[in-house]
């Protein structure tokens, strides 16, 4: 189990103040990893310190906005300084905004762009240095089933997920020979309050999703902790430019029509 031990190693999470991001970092705690959270939103990380320290885990916070490149420089280096040096990056702070391309504001376009995009680029720019000049890192960007496929509403978010998988792959070219490796997850549909408006009982986006996925079931936040635990420790030092679907399977068929079991 020596492949998977993050001992030794600082993983830092944006977002890791709830839903995926929160399962992931306590995955990556639970494998021995020291825990930096990142949120714009000082109540939300106080609640999620809080929970990381009674889990036992060496949690500390911090408050800033992923797409000022100014503010991530200063972060980084407080951060370098505060807690030393970071192995492991999940660019996981992410937003989603639902609406029919026609009508969307091109402001929520541009802000959805900016936050699932340019942000994780931002990050992984600010924190790739150092881990370049180390020969040792591991980015993990979380992409979506909204990389590979579209759906109405979510053109933004799509356009935003689909470029993410594209800029893991280019920083994997750019990258894998200073030994970093930047490798991607695509949840496919979980259980959390991103998806809460689409996945109440009855409501056909509900039923929609159980009959597309061959599971048959939402995912559920800690379903994503393994895959982020092999892509943050040694077990994956020679895969990069990889996103790793966790979707029960719906990237792999192309669904059954309604009677079929
Ligand atoms: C939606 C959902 C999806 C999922 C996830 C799928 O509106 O279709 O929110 O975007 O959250 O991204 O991978």
């Amino acid at each position: 189990m020596e492949l998977f031990n993050l001992k030794g190693k600082t993983a830092l999470i944006t977002g890791g103040t709830h839903g995926l991001g929160m399962a992931m970092a306590v995955g990556l705690g639970n494998a021995g990893a020291r825990l930096v959270i990142t949120s714009t939103t000082p109540e939300k990380l106080k609640k999620s310190l809080e929970f990381y320290k009674k889990q036992g885990f060496n949690a500390t916070g911090y408050i800033f906005d992923v797409t000022n490149e100014n503010v991530v420089e200063e972060k980084v280096a407080i951060i370098s300084k505060e807690v030393g040096d970071i192995h492991i990056l999940v660019n996981n702070a992410g937003i989603i905004k639902r609406e029919l391309a026609i009508t969307m504001p091109v402001s929520d376009f541009r802000r959805v762009i900016d936050v699932d995009l340019v942000g994780p680029f931002i990050m992984a720019q600010a924190i790739g240095k150092q881990m370049i000049e180390r020969k040792e890192g591991k980015i993990i960007n979380i992409c979506s089933m909204m990389s590979e496929l579209g759906r109405n509403s979510v053109s933004a978010y799509a356009a935003a997920k689909g470029g993410l998988k594209m800029l893991t792959q280019n920083l994997a070219t750019e990258w894998a020979k200073h030994n970093v490796q930047v490798n991607g997850i695509g949840p496919g549909y979980f259980a959390t309050s991103q998806t809460a408006p689409i996945r109440v009982d009855g409501h056909p986006f509900n039923d929609f999703i159980i009959n597309r996925t061959p599971a048959a079931r939402w995912g559920n936040p800690e379903d994503l902790e393994g895959t982020a635990v092999f892509l943050a420790s040694k077990a994956s030092d020679f895969v990069n430019g990889q996103i790793i679907y966790v979707d029960g399977g719906i990237l792999a068929t192309i669904g059954k029509p309604y009677n079929e079991d």
